[in-house]
């Protein structure tokens, strides 16, 4: 892709996803194609939380003094957070923040609601939107200062093991729904100076854009007790005892969604996984003078074959140039295509078409064609997170040469290195290439090169597998 960044603005507009001229920077409006697209995406991750999270809605302003109360949170926030000041004509006696995020709004309401140890864990999550005054440079989905789609998870524990185990959990759920995304990922752990403000630690996913550029696409918290002191959120143990809980909380934004028109689209234009793609068959009768009325009747027959086994299918009948349709539901990223025209059904064929590879195939009208699309469902978005599987992993390379570092990343790789793991090596790493350390892989990691084991930078033993990139 020539110029990523005019070929996304482009997308969003000629697929109507957003529209991105409102007249507040960094706020855009979806469009009903969007809008659908947003919808297909938050269903499968609800559909994961629901499994053991409730869901939840919390009011969108917290008062100032909460969320002045944990010193930390309230300083990584500070730049970030729009006031609302007045009431009409009246000045507020306290100003409202509007979330950046809703951990201060949530906590002092778990504070009420956990009691005893019976009570725990607890588990919920909410999607709503949330205002962070983004100083960076904005861009629709990916950089926005009205996230429209965050997917903030909150939890509650008894014990330290508990709230570890959850983020565990959390990272197989995560795992699970940018699968079902056919988007690739790299987990590691931020550096503790790049971890979320009040956090003991965070785990986040990165993904690589075709510019060549890390996307964070999602962050996992351990709390620990920091929020819970704050917020004194105690519960009474087994032995009457009381004690502060642990906590966790994780998230997702407008961001996946960018990443899934980022990553899967080509120069025709949106590229869906069939999962989440808002029209999953897109039906195409091809008209002729003759025949029209039976070539349509038998279209109808499919629809509503496909649809009785919940396959969201769409029949275009306009009266408009076939050619022009293809090029339309190509750009719309629609995953199956079926042309039926008047000799296809003389012969009791169809033509498939896919979007992931352009292929035709020819199916019988009088086979089970339903088991066919189903089947090919499946294949497509194998296929789909192979390639975006293996675009990330080609460009991921390891040295132990600092001095290569710079130039590896200007050439769009994400690079690993060994590191010491100590705090002041490590700054002195993103001083000397002027980037910064991504984060760290350990036990398992994916991207560990053996035969080196000495920090990159120091010389000492080299502890983690550290990964830089050029990044949004
Ligand atoms: C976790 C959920 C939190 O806010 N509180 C509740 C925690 N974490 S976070 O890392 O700050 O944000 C979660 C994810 O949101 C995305 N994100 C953004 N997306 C678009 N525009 C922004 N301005 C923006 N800021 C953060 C990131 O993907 C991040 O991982
Ligand atoms: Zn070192």
């Amino acid at each position: 892709m020539e110029d990523f960044s005019q070929w996304f603005h482009n997308i969003l507009e000629e697929a109507a996803i957003i529209d991105s001229r409102y007249p507040i920077k960094g706020m855009s409006v979806w469009l009903p194609n969007g809008f659908k697209l947003r919808k297909h995406i938050i269903e499968p991750l609800k559909k994961l939380l629901d499994n053991d999270h409730e869901e939840v809605l919390f009011p969108l302003l917290v008062p100032e003094d909460e969320l002045a109360k944990e010193g930390i949170h309230v300083k990584g926030f500070e730049d970030e957070v729009y006031w609302v000041t007045h009431g009409g004509q009246k000045k507020l006696n306290k100003k409202l923040a509007i979330r950046p995020t809703s951990e201060t709004a949530m906590y002092p309401m778990f504070s009420l609601w956990v009691r005893s140890h019976i009570d725990l864990p607890m588990k919920f999550y909410q999607v709503v939107n949330t205002f962070r005054y983004e100083t960076k440079h904005t861009r629709p989905l990916i950089r926005v200062r009205e996230i429209t789609t965050f997917k903030e998870a909150h939890t509650v524990h008894a014990t330290k093991k508990e709230a570890d185990e959850q983020v565990k959990e959390a990272i197989k759920i995560y795992k699970e729904f940018f699968d079902i995304l056919s988007i690739p990922y790299i987990l590691s752990k931020r550096p503790v100076w790049d971890k979320f403000p009040g956090a003991d630690y965070t785990m986040a996913f990165d993904t690589l854009m075709p510019d060549g550029k890390t996307l964070q696409i999602g962050t996992v918290h351990n709390l620990g007790q920091t929020f819970a002191k704050t917020f004194d959120i105690t519960y009474e143990t087994a032995e009457s005892t009381h004690d502060y809980v642990y906590q966790t909380c994780y998230g997702l934004s407008d961001r996946v969604i960018a990443s899934v028109i980022g990553i899967h689209g080509d120069e025709k234009g949106l590229k869906l996984p069939p999962e989440i793609a808002p029209n999953q068959v897109t039906i195409i009768p091809i008209i002729f003078k003759k025949g029209g009325e039976e070539v349509l009747e038998m279209c109808n027959e499919i629809k509503s074959s496909l649809e009785s086994n919940g396959i969201r299918t769409n029949m275009d009948n306009r009266d408009i140039r076939p050619g022009k349709k293809f090029y339309e539901w190509e750009l719309n990223g629609s995953p199956i295509r079926i042309e039926l025209g008047p000799r296809d059904l003389e012969n009791k064929k169809a033509i498939i078409v896919r979007r992931d590879t352009l292929e035709k195939i020819e199916v019988d009208l009088e086979s089970d064609y339903v088991s066919k699309i189903e089947d090919l469902f499946i294949e497509i978005s194998e296929n789909m997170q192979k390639q975006a599987w293996d675009k990330m992993n080609n460009s991921i390379v390891s040295t132990d040469n600092l001095e290569n570092v710079k130039e590896l990343i200007k050439d769009e790789k994400i690079v690993s290195f060994s590191w010491c793991g100590d705090e002041d090596c490590g700054k002195s790493i993103e001083e000397i290439t002027e980037i910064d350390i991504l984060g760290t892989q350990s036990e398992n990691s994916d991207y560990k090169n053996s035969n080196e084991s000495k920090c990159i930078n120091c010389g000492k033993e080299g502890k983690f597998t550290a990964l830089m990139a050029k990044t949004y």
